[in-house]
């Protein structure tokens, strides 16, 4: 992933969030426990659900492989399949998310967002990476490619 490919959709994403979170900002929304600063695990699930939503096209809180390949032309039955824990023929959030921490996917842009290195995302590193901070600004999901 690079952030060539997230910075892209920031404009219409901005537009979106606005739409979309009239009060809570998507950084409030990712802050779960409320206590002012992302933790990993926080930014985890924030952009794996983003991503889930973009991809379950029908919103059934299921993402098919269709769905996915209709997303992500990089889709492969192998990675669904191992994604698809349970061999239900879909993956749900929970299985993306634990797929999303199993290989790290967001590993890379935490620590780019954390600039003063401390662990966490606060307010003004949120700020600093604002096109990230938006529902259609991820990337794809679940970057199992990852060496
Ligand atoms: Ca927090
Ligand atoms: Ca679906
Ligand atoms: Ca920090």
């Amino acid at each position: 992933m690079t952030f060539r490919q997230i910075s892209v959709m920031a404009a219409a994403a901005l537009l979106v969030s606005c739409a979309t979170t009239p009060k809570a900002t998507p950084f409030d929304i990712g802050d779960a426990n409320g206590n002012g600063t992302l933790s990993k695990e926080e930014f985890e699930a924030l952009m794996s659900s983003w991503t889930f939503k973009r991809y379950d096209a029908n919103k059934d809180g299921k993402v098919t492989f269709d769905e996915w390949k209709a997303a992500d032309p990089t889709a492969d039955m192998a990675t669904f399949k191992k994604l698809d824990a349970n061999g239900a023929g879909f993956v749900t959030l929970e299985e993306g998310l634990a797929a999303v921490r199993r290989a790290g996917t967001f590993n890379e842009l935490f620590d780019a967002i954390d600039t003063n290195k401390d662990g966490v995302i606060d307010q003004a590193e949120a700020k600093a990476y604002g096109q990230v901070f938006s529902e259609s600004s991820t990337n794809n999901f679940p970057g199992l490619k990852r060496k």
